[in-house]
């Protein structure tokens, strides 16, 4: 056996160790970083804790889909996040992004989501007409209730962040 065979399966190996763990990337827990008290991960087994709400969006077909999920608020309180009395003054900058699994972003203001400020419902939705969201889709989506496009009902949810606009 030649002396460097030995390096040169290390390398192997950890190379391919590296791959698996890029393409064994879930989506089945949302982090929820930034500026908040308590940066938590969320699971399919802590959402289903949470109050849940309904929503009614049309598809690009106008078909009716009924889904069901947790208020963004909510997920956020349960972080710590300056909502109700404590979203004024300078946290009013502040904004959450939310990313996906294929890196798609979308951002929304913490006013936006706010039931202070607003009556406008944007969920973390799991299920679709009763059923789990499918894989291309979940298992977590945001879905926003008035919005005339659905470009920020962002699929394959990964993770949520808070952050100040300055
Ligand atoms: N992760 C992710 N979510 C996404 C997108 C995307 O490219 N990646 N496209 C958005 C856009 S532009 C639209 S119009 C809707 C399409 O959702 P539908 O396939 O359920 O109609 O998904 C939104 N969510
Ligand atoms: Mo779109």
């Amino acid at each position: 056996m030649k002396p460097y065979i030995i390096p040169k399966l290390i390398l192997s190996f950890l190379l391919i160790c590296s791959f698996s763990r890029t393409f064994a990337q879930t989506t089945d827990a949302v982090k929820i970083s930034g500026v908040l008290t308590k940066p938590y991960t969320l699971t399919s087994a802590d959402l289903a804790k949470m109050p849940r709400v309904k929503v009614s969006r049309k598809d690009g077909d106008s078909t009716n889909y009924e889904y069901s999920g947790v208020l963004l608020s909510t997920v956020l309180a349960k972080g710590g996040v300056t909502l109700g009395k404590d979203l004024r003054r300078e946290n009013l900058t502040k904004y959450v992004i939310i990313e996906a699994i294929d890196g798609y972003q979308v951002v929304f203001s913490l006013a936006e989501l706010d039931a202070d400020f607003t009556d406008e419902k944007i969920i973390l939705a799991d299920t679709v007409d009763n059923e789990p969201l499918l894989s291309t889709e979940g298992p977590f989506r945001i879905i926003v209730e008035n919005d005339k496009r659905a470009a920020r009902c962002i699929k394959q949810v990964t993770s949520i962040k808070i952050e100040f606009a300055k």
